[in-house]
């Protein structure tokens, strides 16, 4: 598979975390806490891909509305491959974890739910998961501050289109439909996805498409330590 356009949102991540101010006091031990956050599924035809979770400062971010994918973002929207990010991230300063959250895709109307932990600063949450039958479509957070009280939180997230893959709608271009790591190039931005449009391709609005929201994420914190 060869990417035509890779922009390293992760490169300036480490450029922004450079400008931060430095962190705890001296001696301070940095407190963590626990969360728990539920994802379900709001589209009644689109298994969403297993989420990548990432725990990260306020100064790095994983992927942005309005801006270029980077190479990792754009493989979980085409082809719901989680692992660059996941081998990658935790290497650069200012991540503290990433993790893939689920061991199948959840389907429509299911949930999956998982536990996430902070560590002083790294206090923001960023997910990403692909809607499978869709060329590079994917819903999730960005740099959610997880919040340190312990009311209950919920966020409806729409799907976005990565901008790295043209909207074919050909099922030999969709991984949900049997053929993944296959495409056909688009030089575009992260952006409100279009949704699925009938008379292109091989997917059908019926079928494949959604209306409103993709995904709910409900943010519980659990304990602290
Ligand atoms: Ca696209």
């Amino acid at each position: 598979m060869r990417r035509l356009l890779i922009f390293s949102l992760a490169a300036l991540a480490v450029l922004a975390i450079g400008a931060t101010p430095a962190i705890a006091a001296k001696g301070k031990k940095a407190k963590s806490y626990t969360y728990e956050v539920t994802v379900e599924n709001l589209t009644a035809t689109q298994p969403l891909a297993p989420p990548l979770a990432v725990v990260h400062k306020p100064g790095v971010k994983v992927w942005r509305n309005g801006y270029i994918a980077s190479h990792g973002v754009a493989a979980i929207a085409e082809d719901a491959d989680n692992s660059i990010l996941e081998s990658a991230l935790p290497k650069l300063r200012g991540f503290l974890s990433a993790e893939t959250v689920a061991t199948a895709p959840i389907m429509p109307g299911e949930t999956a739910s998982f536990e996430i932990s902070t560590k002083g600063r790294h206090n923001r949450l960023s997910l990403l998961s692909m809607l499978v039958k869709t060329n590079d479509a994917f819903s999730g957070v960005d740099s959610i501050r997880l919040n340190r009280g312990k009311k209950t939180r919920m966020f409806n997230r729409m799907a976005y289109d990565g901008g790295s893959e043209t909207n074919d709608q050909l099922a030999a271009h969709i991984p949900g439909l049997g053929n993944p790591f296959m495409r056909a190039p688009e030089g575009n931005i992260i952006r409100k996805h279009p949704g699925i449009k009938d008379g292109v391709g091989d997917l059908t609005v019926k079928a494949d498409g959604w209306t409103g929201a993709a995904m709910k994420v409900t943010i519980t914190r659990l304990g602290k330590s």
